[in-house]
């Protein structure tokens, strides 16, 4: 039986990506010992980022008191920088969760966070300052909060808005994340904390995910009934497998799919790999790691697409096929190797907040 004080119980749920947003939340990269340099190249990629979205639906950057004044002269003057804390930069999957009920109510779900594995496989520790993020978002934005009794993470979840959500078993059953948890709980947990009623459960993630394959970089709804996979037609590439897999489970759920080109192979270069610092508590990159490069990490803007390219050869077929898909929204690409070296891209970065009722 369901608790009173869930979402779902109080008929909120979260609205698909596309619906109208009143803005979208990202959050300021500074930890040297994920992002290389200091993190100065992924400060300005995350501008770009910023700038792009800025076009099209307000942005708010939650920035350290440390960088705040960098942040500010970095970014463009339309983008409201606000001072809060953190462990990294992964709005999707630290931030809140929006919900609305049908009046236009705003509300969003607070959901543990442990770093994507805790000290098992986690990226880092402390993750604390992180987990407080949608927190302090609802709080600004006086908004309900649900706090959540589960971990789970923004970029695991894609919702249609119509009731059935992608999730894949690699992170949703991951016993680092919840300890004892069984597919049945998680489905009660999606249920009543996003409103849905499907859930769709893929295998694994992109090869290399570092997140232990969150869907956001695998797959996406276009619409209800239909959905984005990002595909890999080489027999000896490990997504070969993966895409096929996650096509099969697509279709005998009843769900169209279209088919994005995964991106030519990329590896951290040596130089890249040494403008990163050690850590004895973060991620320690070596050169010549494959990147988890994926076209489906895009955000979905207010009349456009937001999406990572990387300046190899199918990134003009990957605009393509999003522009096809997307016809009345303009595709904006955004140069974001120096996102995917720190483990992500557009859409882990990025936290869309839906348009609620005016008062
Ligand atoms: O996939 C995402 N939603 C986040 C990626 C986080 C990577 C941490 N280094």
């Amino acid at each position: 039986m369901s608790d009173t004080i869930t979402p779902r119980a109080q008929n909120y749920a979260m609205p698909a990506e596309w619906a109208p947003h009143d803005g979208c939340w990202m959050i300021w990269p500074e930890r040297p010992d994920n992002w290389r340099l200091g993190a100065k190249p992924a400060q300005a990629a995350f501008a770009a980022v910023a700038g792009a979205i800025a076009r099209f639906e307000p942005v708010t950057m939650l920035v350290s008191a440390r960088q705040f004044a960098n942040a500010r002269a970095m970014l463009p003057a339309a983008v409201r920088v606000v001072e809060a804390s953190s462990n990294d930069a992964w709005a999707r999957d630290t931030g809140a969760t929006f919900l609305l009920n049908p009046a236009g109510d705003l509300a969003g779900v607070d959901w543990m966070f442990n770093a994507w594995g805790g000290l098992g496989h986690g990226l880092y520790f402390p993750w604390d300052l992180d987990d407080q993020i949608a927190a302090k978002m609802l709080e600004i934005e006086k908004a309900k909060r649900f706090r959540a009794p589960k971990v789970l993470e923004g970029g695991a979840i894609h919702v249609d808005g119509a009731g059935t959500v992608l999730v894949t078993e690699s992170c949703l059953l991951d016993q680092n994340r919840n300890s004892g948890a069984t597919r049945a709980e998680m489905e009660t947990l999606l249920r009543d904390y996003l409103g849905v009623e499907k859930i769709v459960w893929l295998g694994a993630g992109v090869p290399h995910d570092e997140t232990g394959g969150h869907v956001d970089n695998l797959a996406c709804f276009v619409r209800p009934g239909l959905v984005l996979l990002s595909w890999c037609d080489d027999p000896s590439d490990p997504h070969y497998q993966i895409s096929r897999d996650a096509e099969s489970r697509l279709r005998a759920a009843g769900l169209a799919v279209e088919h994005i080109p995964m991106p030519t192979p990329m590896f951290l270069t040596d130089a890249e790999a040494a403008g990163i610092d050690h850590s004895p508590t973060g991620m320690n990159r070596a050169a010549g790691e494959r990147l988890a490069a994926s076209y489906v990490n895009f955000y979905a803007a207010n009349s456009a697409i937001i999406a990572p390219c990387f300046d190899v050869p199918t990134d003009s077929e990957a605009h393509s096929v999003l522009q096809r898909l997307f016809p009345d929204r303009q595709v904006v690409m955004v140069p974001a190797r120096e996102i995917l070296l720190g483990g992500g891209n557009i859409h882990c970065i990025t936290q869309q907040q839906p348009r609620k009722a005016r008062e």
